[in-house]
């Protein structure tokens, strides 16, 4: 009898190793750990009996043909780690679907419509300041304009993927037909304590979180830290630290609103000289857009008021409205996790995925798995190969029981 979760947690494994050096897993979008991802996955969908097919927006594609006619159920999640993060955000939704079908395959089950497992390239926006161009190329909603965004070390979005052997320019006809979607089902480790503080193994979500990110430069004035006189300085730095200060303000006055300052350099950035630069990204998430637009509205007019006198540019570079996850796909998936013995709880999700960008295109679903205290983002993240095993069983009951 196959352990299909100890399976998962194997190759689990041997992609955590695809990583740039140090803690946890570092695999950025197209990189050679993005490119080496990318071989063992095609290997372990070719043996499953899949074709595979890497499209022009890096999106790693294994398709199992189904009966004509019946349409396309789309399964996955992103193959690309924050720096430093963990095993399993993201690239457990590639490996669980494609465990599932290893399982199918295994017993025999011919599957009621074609199956595809995607492995979105960039979800986390971590490389470059957008995100989801892969699902949004899917949906038909990618702003070419994005392929032009740097990366830090100002090689841009368009010129990474053409080193990475696509065509960016033809990303407009990766479009899907909606008739032939069934829809999509992302799996994805819940990156909180709800399922790990109820007791169950799984989750189904009801509503992803908007989100909006803010890059923010400020240019004041250096000197010596010694002789500049502290009247009328022009403090990159002090003018930085009340925005940080104001994003959490902002946050804490609003009970469904979280704000964080993730990143922050200034220069010089010498002992003995007052800081001349900032640049930081601020974001906002919440399950009201409005909300989230006001406090995004806040805070510029407070970075106007605090870098009066200097330089400010202000900008928001991504932005992606909450999304109701389908009912009826997920109460699909509810009815599946409580016939492998779970109680079927519900629960919003605080992280972004790339089921919102899919939404545009086709209903979306989303199984949460329980995550070890709630820690993610993180090398200590894990999700346990019991777990994974029980998401493994409600994936393969979901595949062969058509709506
Ligand atoms: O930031 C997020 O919520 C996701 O991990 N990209
Ligand atoms: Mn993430
Ligand atoms: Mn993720």
């Amino acid at each position: 009898m196959t352990d299909w979760g100890a399976r998962a947690a194997d190759l689990l494994d041997d992609l955590a190793c695809l990583s740039e050096p140090g803690a946890g897993a570092t695999r950025l979008p197209f990189t050679p750990e993005h490119r080496a991802a990318v071989e063992l996955l095609s290997d372990r969908m070719r043996q499953a009996g899949l074709t595979v097919t890497l499209d022009d927006a890096g999106t790693l594609v294994g398709r199992l043909e189904g009966p004509k006619g019946r349409g396309t159920l789309l399964m996955g999640s992103h193959q690309d780690s924050v720096r430093q993060g963990g095993a399993y955000d993201g690239i457990m939704g590639v490996v669980l679907p494609l465990i599932a079908l290893e399982k199918l395959r295994a017993e025999g089950r011919a599957t009621p419509c074609s199956v595809e497992v995607l492995a979105f390239a960039d979800e986390e926006g971590v490389r470059f300041p957008t995100a989801l161009v892969g699902s949004r190329a899917l949906a038909g909603t990618v702003d070419p304009a994005v392929l032009e965004m740097t990366d830090g070390d100002g090689v841009t979005l368009r010129a990474a993927m053409t080193a990475f052997g696509l065509e960016p320019d033809r990303i407009g006809v990766l479009k899907r037909d909606p008739a032939d979607v069934i829809g999509y089902i992302e799996t994805h480790i819940e990156q909180g304590p709800v399922l790990e503080r109820a007791g169950e193994a799984l989750g189904v979500v009801s509503a992803i979180c908007g989100i909006e990110r803010h890059s923010i430069g400020i240019v004041g004035e250096t000197g010596h830290a010694g002789t500049m006189p502290m009247e009328g300085r022009k403090d990159a730095l002090v003018a930085a630290s009340a925005i940080v200060t104001e994003v959490n303000r902002l946050a804490l006055a609003s009970d469904g609103l979280r704000g964080t300052v993730g990143s922050l350099a200034i220069g010089p950035n010498v002992v003995n000289a007052v800081p001349r630069v900032a640049r930081m990204t601020a974001e906002f998430r919440s399950a009201d857009d409005a909300e989230r637009r006001a406090a995004g509205v806040a805070l510029h007019a407070y970075a106007e008021e605090v870098c009066a006198g200097m330089e400010l540019s202000c900008e928001v570079t991504y932005q992606q409205a909450a999304q109701p996850c389908a009912a009826e796909l997920s109460e699909r998936l509810v009815a599946a996790v409580k016939r492998a013995g779970g109680q079927g709880l519900v629960l919003p999700s605080g992280a972004t995925h790339d089921a919102s960008a899919l939404a545009d295109l086709c209903p979306v679903a989303m199984l949460f798995v329980r995550c070890r205290d709630g820690m993610s983002h993180r090398p200590e993240e894990l999700a346990t190969p019991e777990d994974m095993g029980r998401a493994v069983e409600v994936l393969a009951d979901l595949v062969m029981s058509p709506g």
